[in-house]
């Protein structure tokens, strides 16, 4: 039999309002990731969000690769900052634990992608800061990037620069991708160059120039995997890459 990745993904909390139970915690993830894992022929985990370090580090020592997946806004106390009014909801619980996540996978080496949060907390795990609120760029050319409803959709280029992982995946300079953030990236963390942005100049995907693959994309390639094949590319490469 062939060799399959184990991909780690991590999760979130989510409280019950209605039902049997409300108030009550529930770990959860959305299953797209799970879905296009599967469909690269990898096998996914979710890792249940707790504090226990013990516990997380034997989660890393069984995966070899890890998604950090989208979610809430990172406390900007991560990065020195105080709350902005058009701050999202924040998790500290989450931060703290994906930091442990992160620190874990980093100290044994596997692949690492960052999708919409992910790819905000690797840079700020990483030392860099945020835009808490794309109104506080101060930026006339901004584009929409809450597109609402439809994840399948497409809704705003991408540029990818040349001598990038992006770039050797997709094969092409410009892609389209769909868009559901808030914040962005502001100083962009050490030893990571970008590798694609939008128009307006947001940082849309960053990569590590030291690890082999530590990278992480503003947009959701989970959602529109199934329609389109250059978001597939993503994931196979990431796959292939935990397996060596
Ligand atoms: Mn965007």
């Amino acid at each position: 039999m062939k060799k399959r990745a184990i991909i780690g993904i991590s999760s979130s909390l989510i409280i019950d309002h209605d039902g049997l139970f409300p108030g009550y915690e529930r770990a959860y993830v959305n299953k797209d990731y799970i879905d296009a894992i599967i469909a690269c022929g990898a096998t996914p985990l979710v890792i249940p969000l707790t504090l226990d370090k013990e516990a997380i580090k034997h989660q890393v020592s069984l995966l070899d690769g890890l998604i950090l997946s989208g979610g809430q806004d990172v406390d900007p106390h991560r990065y020195g900052q105080e709350p902005l009014p058009k701050l999202g909801i924040i998790s500290d619980k989450r931060d703290e634990y994906e930091f442990i996540l992160l620190e874990e996978a980093k100290a044994k080496n596997i692949a690492i992608m960052g999708i919409c949060r992910g790819l905000q907390l690797i840079n700020v795990f990483e030392g860099g800061t945020l835009y808490q609120d794309l109104d506080y760029m101060e930026n006339s050319r901004l584009l929409k990037h809450s597109q609402g409803h439809d994840p399948s959709m497409l809704t705003h280029y991408v540029e990818i620069r040349k001598n990038t992982i992006l770039r050797n995946v997709f094969k092409q300079p410009k892609i389209m991708v769909n868009t559901f953030h808030h914040q962005a990236i502001d100083k962009l963390a050490d030893d990571f160059v970008v590798s694609a942005a939008s128009s307006d100049g947001l940082i849309e995907a960053i990569e590590s120039t030291k690890m082999d693959c530590y990278f992480g994309v503003q947009w959701h390639p989970e959602m529109i995997f199934k329609s389109y094949e250059n978001t597939r590319q993503l994931f196979e490469y990431f796959v292939n890459k935990a397996l060596k």
